[in-house]
């Protein structure tokens, strides 16, 4: 006899009492990303010169509704003047980007894992924050640190292969670039929830890759968060890849925002490159958390433009036209393109814009061409209150090592200083 043939099969049926607490529906994410730039009617996009349309999207006539939609509730249309600082802010970024890609070629910098095409969630999320909330970023978010404010090279300390993460956290409200996939999450949920029970005015904004939601501590973090009620908002940069892996083998979910849904939050489903509608998203979920509303999870739909970091060759996992259709969709050309169709910004604006970022490019790679300040004997400070056995052998290895060298530059220089007065 077969298990299908028995009689008394148990059929699994739901407790009398059991019934769902919460209605999924409002916590769904819509269907299309949340979309501002390039949404008016298709005969003024025309009008205007401009091809309608992001790579995932050729079908204009759903993204013009989407954008009356309740994905931006809560968060305000930015005004002219932020408009034109988020272009600022994406056109310092794209420059920023490749000076620092450069850094890593001059062997100044260990590696940079580039944040080229996502410039928009960058800056977005950074200008969507007032000074008493916090950021937790990822090691790819060094863009929005520099947003928010950050020197820049203290923001790259720790990928010059400093032991230090380079700035005051508490002072910049600021948490350290986070390189272990999302155990900035938790970290981030703790702080936010601290806040509430200290009554701080404070909203958190959390970022972590697509890669990063497959890990346990973004399970966690989200569950915490949803049933505390935390002012947390999870930004989602959905790039496409965890380094060479795709989303399609990352998840087989609907899309990364449906799996807020499960921890009875809501999520949202957002251009990330489009600046205007990531700002506006995350402005409104960041208020609806600072008033007591609970947390968000936003999922921004992105492109890396660029390999991993430096030391990766994206070549062997996609192809050239999967690229170039994202770059047809790129964060920078299309707020200029916006921005110019609306009259705010003229050739000298734009002008001004690049000026400023070649200036803050020359001024980064002036300060990173000097040496950093940094001691080889540090590789063994803060590694144990006690140092191991092992450890001690090899500091007294390393101190040696670094006598000799100095001896014997010492002892060139004294040759040298010989055959001059001779
Ligand atoms: C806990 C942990 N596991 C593995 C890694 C190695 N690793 C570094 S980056 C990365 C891919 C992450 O992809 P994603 O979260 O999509 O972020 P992205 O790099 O695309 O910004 C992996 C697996 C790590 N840093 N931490
Ligand atoms: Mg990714």
């Amino acid at each position: 006899m077969t298990v299908l043939e028995q009689p008394d099969t148990y059929t699994p049926a739901p407790p009398p009492s059991w019934r769902p607490r919460t209605e999924a529906a409002p916590l769904l994410p819509d269907a299309e990303p949340y979309r501002v730039l390039g949404t008016r009617p298709a005969e003024a996009e025309e009008a205007a010169g401009r091809p309608a349309g992001g790579p995932s999207s050729g079908d204009t006539s759903s993204r013009g509704p989407s954008a009356e939609g309740r994905q931006g509730d809560g968060g305000a249309r930015p005004d002219a003047a932020l408009l034109r600082r988020l272009y600022a802010a994406v056109v310092h970024g794209r420059r920023f980007n490749e000076q620092a890609t450069a850094l890593t070629r001059q062997g100044r910098l260990a590696v940079y894992p580039s944040s080229r095409g996502q410039e928009a969630c960058q800056v977005a999320a950074a200008l969507a924050l007032r000074e008493h909330d916090w950021l937790f970023p990822s090691y790819r978010d060094t863009l929005a640190a520099v947003a928010r404010g950050l020197d820049p090279v203290e923001v790259l300390s720790l990928l010059r292969g400093d032991w230090h993460h380079g700035y005051d956290a508490h002072r910049t409200r600021v948490a350290p670039l986070c390189t272990p996939l999302a155990t900035q999450l938790p970290h981030a949920v703790g702080l936010a929830h601290a806040a509430r029970l200290k009554g701080d005015d404070v909203a958190v904004l959390a970022l972590v890759g697509d890669g990063g939601t497959s890990e346990g501590d973004f399970h966690e973090a989200l569950n915490f968060a949803a049933v505390w009620q935390a002012p947390v908002v999870f930004l989602v940069q959905n790039n496409g890849f965890a380094i060479s892996v795709p989303l399609a083998k990352q998840t087989a979910a609907p899309s990364l925002a449906h799996k807020a849904v499960g921890y009875g939050l809501p999520g949202r489903l957002v251009d990330g490159n489009d600046a205007v509608a990531v700002h506006e998203v995350l402005t409104g979920a960041l208020e609806r958390a600072r008033t007591g509303g609970g947390p968000t999870l936003v999922e921004a739909v992105t492109y890396r433009l660029e390999a991993h970091t430096n030391a990766d060759d994206a070549t062997r996992y996609r192809t050239d036209g999967e690229v170039e259709a994202w770059r047809a969709h790129d964060p920078v050309a299309l707020l200029e393109r916006e921005l110019r169709g609306r009259g705010l910004l003229d050739e000298a604006t734009v002008r001004e814009a690049e000026e400023a970022a070649e200036r803050q490019a020359a001024d980064l790679r002036a300060r990173m061409h000097q040496e950093a300040p940094t001691d080889p004997m540090e590789l063994f400070a803060h590694v144990y209150a006690e140092p191991t056995p092992q450890l001690r052998e090899q500091r007294e290895q390393l101190r040696a090592e670094l006598e000799a060298e100095r001896s014997a530059q010492d002892a060139v220089r004294g040759g040298a200083a010989g055959e001059e007065t001779r």
